[in-house]
């Protein structure tokens, strides 16, 4: 068929479809305020009024509406920071009036961790039932990990203050300000609301009561039982309000778990499945390596227990599950359970892959309600916004370009910085010189000085952009270096090149609840920062681990008696064990000496302005973000304290 008739068949083709219509450019405004994805609810921008948001209770009170609050907060609304206080101050002034010890009744729905999955939060309410049917007993660990703790708490504590004796909020382990400042809490409220706004938190946290009695049978903690712990008496005469230690009953309450193997712990076989010395005969308690404080408590230990105080079972939360519960060996005389886990937050970090679990006690009955996770809005890690994120890459994409554009000579002729000795390296990049007057020579020489000085300092740059980018996407709280056995199996199946968050990278890498936790076991650590005087905090993405300048100088301050000979004195302990008998609070250096870390800006102008061949800037900052990465970069075990 020749090219004229192939014309006109098509031509008659499109003549005998009248329904074919040619495509028309839109010639009216592109739509913009139409959402893309219209499944996806437009996020509530406004803050409410207080009007819209308190209303009052049946004693003239001022409330927050909690129908109001739960819709807002679902469409990722937030409040004025003087609502968000009123409502975390007067939450605290109702939990600071309430014992150590709770007395819950039947019918009643146990709740574990939340750990700030919102949306999960309300699937609970959904599946518990309605609080004019059930009480509510939560475990503790509303914060942290998950991206939306400060809306569970601000949820729940609102829930709290229309039904103080249906509703019940126990203390976690995330509940203090050591853990929130070292995890997520911290910035989540610092971005969405203010310093004081965390402060009100950390207060309410301190106010949170401890255990909850179940119809007097049931003995509900966040972390399980202790070697101080004999009646129910030192609970009570237990203070609460304060930052928990890392040692003692308050700590082993929130921290404790039961040891691995639980039940048949005495066995040959489970000694070497913990990879563990046998326990000695009779004996109820091991330190608890995983946590790095506190203790692995024993079937008998919790025997012990139970029939001391005339009680059936421990109800805990505190470890993720699989199946989001697990019911441990039986009591030997009643045959129940004797200790129960219920972890509430499916699909753990979004890597997970558990289900969730509540427990409902009524009519002397247990049951469990299992569910999955609910889709839920993404952040970035750090809650950093696309545009800090992205830099990186467009910055190594731009000077990948002006590389290519600069690349007129090869490596060799670039490191010789003599070159113009040489006359066969001359000839083959530039023309002949000798017809050339002397003054003009020099000056071409000079001009190549100047291009060989911009395509090393380039050079430079791009070695910068691709340390940020690295750091960019490694911004994840599991780097699989970092994890123990198994890591490598994950890490090799990541490209070390992916572009994208890694955290979304190993998102995809996670099959099984099994790797999630072996990634995520030093995350289970009663964490430690990295006071290393040869960290270098220069990277302008706010690292996952960099200590907060806050925190610093409270660690410096609570250190005790012992002040500095110099701000740079280097025998600061900062090393292993370095926390002060008094607190979680590690010693650190004086805030002084820290360098403070860098914009990106910062960054590169110091980079540019650096002597050529040093590697000054750059070099440190792959140390530092190396160094990030190692495993003495992370959390490390505490000095142990003896409890007798
Ligand atoms: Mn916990």
């Amino acid at each position: 068929m020749s090219d004229d008739r192939y014309l006109q068949s098509a031509l008659y083709q499109i003549q005998e479809t009248p329904t074919y219509t040619a495509p028309t450019r839109k010639t009216e405004e592109p739509e913009f305020i139409e959402r893309q994805v219209k499944s996806v609810p437009m996020p509530a921008a406004f803050v409410p009024t207080d009007d819209q948001l308190f209303m009052n209770d049946a004693h003239g009170r001022r409330r927050p509406n909690p129908d109001f609050l739960r819709e807002h907060f679902l469409r990722e609304g937030r409040l004025t920071i003087e609502q968000a206080l009123t409502i975390l101050r007067q939450t605290t002034d109702l939990l600071a009036s309430e014992p150590n010890i709770l007395h819950v009744r039947s019918p009643v729905t146990v709740v574990g961790d939340i750990h700030g999955q919102y949306y999960d939060l309300m699937k609970i309410f959904e599946i518990g039932g309605d609080l004019s049917d059930t009480n509510y007993l939560f475990l503790g660990d509303y914060v942290d990990r998950g991206c939306f703790g400060i809306e569970c708490l601000l949820y729940l504590y609102t829930l709290k203050l229309w039904h103080p004796d249906r509703l019940f909020l126990l203390r976690g382990n995330h509940e203090c300000r050591h853990l929130t400042e070292y995890f997520t809490f911290r910035r989540e409220c610092l971005h969405k609301y203010s310093q004081p706004v965390y402060d009100a938190c950390i207060e309410s946290f301190c106010a949170l009561p401890i255990v909850g009695l179940l119809d007097g049978k049931f003995f509900c903690v966040h972390g399980g039982i202790s070697p101080e712990l004999n009646t129910l008496e030192d609970i009570r005469r237990m203070n609460r309000f304060e930052e928990p230690k890392s040692f003692g009953l308050l700590c082993d309450l929130l921290w404790a778990d039961p040891i691995p193997q639980f039940g048949n712990e005495h066995e040959p076989a489970a000694a070497i499945a913990r990879g563990q010395p046998p326990l000695a005969p009779g004996q109820l308690w091991e330190h608890n390596g995983v946590r790095g404080c506190s203790y692995f408590f024993t079937y008998e230990a919790v025997i012990k227990f139970l029939e001391r105080n005339e009680l059936l079972g421990v109800i805990r939360g505190h470890e993720a599950q699989d199946a989001g519960y697990t019911m441990f060996r039986k009591t030997p005389t009643k045959k129940f359970p004797s200790v129960i886990t219920v972890f509430s937050a499916p699909n753990y970090l979004d890597v997970y892959h558990n289900r969730g679990a509540i427990l409902k006690y009524a009519n002397k009955n247990i049951t469990i309600r299992q569910y999955h996770a609910r889709p839920h809005p993404y952040w970035l890690p750090n809650f950093m916004d696309a545009f800090t994120w992205s830099l990186p890459f467009v910055g190594a994409k731009i000077i990948e370009m002006l590389l290519a554009i600069l690349s007129i000579c090869s490596h060799e002729e670039l490191e010789d910085s003599d070159s113009s000795d040489e006359p066969d390296a001359e000839a083959r990049t530039l023309p002949d010189f000798s017809s050339l007057s002397a003054a003009a020579a020099q000056d071409l020489a000079g001009r190549r000085q100047q291009i060989k000085n911009k395509i090393l300092v380039v050079g430079k740059m791009q070695r910068l952009f691709q340390l940020l980018r690295e750091e960019s996407e490694n911004a994840s709280e599991l780097t699989p270096d970092s994890a123990g056995l198994g890591a490598s199996d994950v890490g090799s199946r990541i490209g070390a090149d992916a572009l994208g968050v890694q955290g979304n990278q190993i998102r995809r890498y996670i099959r099984s609840f099994d790797e999630a936790r072996k990634l995520d076991i030093a995350n289970e650590r009663l964490p430690q920062f990295d006071y290393a005087p040869t960290s270098f905090p220069l990277v302008p993405v706010p690292s996952m681990r960099q200590p907060l300048q806050a925190q610093l100088a409270r660690s410096w301050h609570g250190s005790g008696s012992s002040t500095p000979t110099s701000p740079n004195d280097d025998d600061v302990d900062s090393g292993e064990g370095g926390f002060s008998d008094g607190g979680m609070g590690g010693v650190g250096r004086p805030p002084g000496a820290w360098p403070q870390p860098l914009g990106m800006e910062a960054l590169i102008r110091r980079t540019l302005e650096e002597d050529e061949g040093d590697g000054g800037v750059v070099e440190r900052l792959a140390e530092r973000i190396a160094s990030g990465r190692k495993p003495t970069g992370r959390p490390r075990p505490l000095k142990r304290h003896e409890t007798t």
